[in-house]
């Protein structure tokens, strides 16, 4: 399947894909076909774990965080742990293009957002604040932050620091049913890279929490020599292997990149069996592929591609491994 232009993304965020088609094909770049493709996924609350109305935090509160990155000049825009603001991959690439810098994070990115014009609205909805009360209600019963029963009048936080048993830490944060970040590659007919994620991260974290999906190599990677690739899952566990960035590497080492995809999965699963995650990647002969991890609940990974060959959002599903 060596077409070129190519767009890739996770989950059967159809619309999305669409949008970043529509985009490159009426004279718009690679980056411009990722922000547009990922920012519809915001728009349109992708599966509530894209944009604003999700994964609310332990307080209750929507937080994004997001990524964008060039693959021609390896400049990267990101936020992380962002309030108050919808279009968290058109603050990202304000970062890219507005500022020296490459990841803002917290109160400081919105700020900077207002000044870049960026509307500041409340990210709750009903959805997010009902998903947050009933969580409350189910954990605030003994719960691993307390030994003895908790006073039912009083919500879990705020947060405080505790060892937790290791069996603990290794728990998944994120839900299997509620986790679906966008990520998405572009490549054109030229053979430019470009790549970006969004997403809500993941329900009741702690204050503060930001994923793999706004750091470079993680979330996301482009390099116009060698291709682009973009992980969803586990954040707090996919962080540390680079999964993005070493998919890239292998692919520009001559690898195949569902073998690609394949090795990024099976490096993090040695040391974590039961993560939860799976990552797409191409390259710029167009060639492209997806690899995610078998867990209980997750054993098929949907993911959409656009070329010149489909000329229309096509869903392809992945067996994991
Ligand atoms: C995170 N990776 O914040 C994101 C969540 C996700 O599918 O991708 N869920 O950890």
């Amino acid at each position: 399947h060596a077409v070129l232009p190519l767009i890739v993304n996770t989950w059967p965020f159809r619309d999305a894909t669409a949008t970043a088609w529509k985009t490159l094909s009426s004279g718009g770049s690679v980056l411009d076909a990722v922000e547009k493709g990922c920012s519809q996924c915001e728009i349109d609350q992708c599966d509530g774990s894209v944009g604003y109305g999700g994964s609310p935090d332990e307080t209750g509160e929507t937080t994004l965080d997001a990524m964008i990155m060039n693959g021609d000049t390896m400049e990267v825009g990101a936020v992380g742990d962002l309030r108050r603001i919808k279009n968290a991959i058109g603050v990202a690439r304000a970062v890219m293009e507005r500022t020296k810098h490459t990841f803002l994070v917290g109160e400081s990115a919105s700020v900077f957002a207002e000044n870049m014009g960026f509307t500041t609205e409340d990210l709750t909805t009903n959805t997010s604040f009902s998903i947050f009360t009933k969580w409350l209600q189910e954990n605030c019963q003994p719960n691993y932050r307390q030994n003895v029963s908790p006073d039912p009048s009083k919500s879990c936080g705020p947060y405080k620091p505790h060892a937790l048993p290791q069996q603990r830490r290794r728990h998944q944060l994120i839900d299997i049913h509620a986790h679906d970040t966008i990520g998405m590659v572009v490549i054109d007919q030229a053979g430019h890279v470009a790549a970006g994620t969004s997403t809500n991260g993941a329900r009741h974290k702690v204050p503060g929490r930001v994923g793999d999906s706004p750091i470079a190599g993680a979330g996301a990677y482009a390099d116009s020599t060698a291709g682009g690739a973009a992980a969803t899952g586990n954040g707090d566990v996919m962080m540390r292997f680079l999964p993005s960035y070493l998919a890239v590497e292998l692919m520009r080492g001559g690898a195949d990149p569902s073998v690609a995809c394949k090795t990024a999965i099976t490096r993090i699963k040695r040391h974590f069996p039961g993560f939860f995650g799976a990552v797409i990647c191409a390259n710029t002969t167009g060639s492209y592929g997806a690899a995610c991890n078998k867990v209980p609940g997750f054993s098929q990974f949907p993911y959409m591609v656009f070329n010149q060959k489909s000329n229309v959002p096509i869903q392809e599903t992945v067996d994991c491994i």
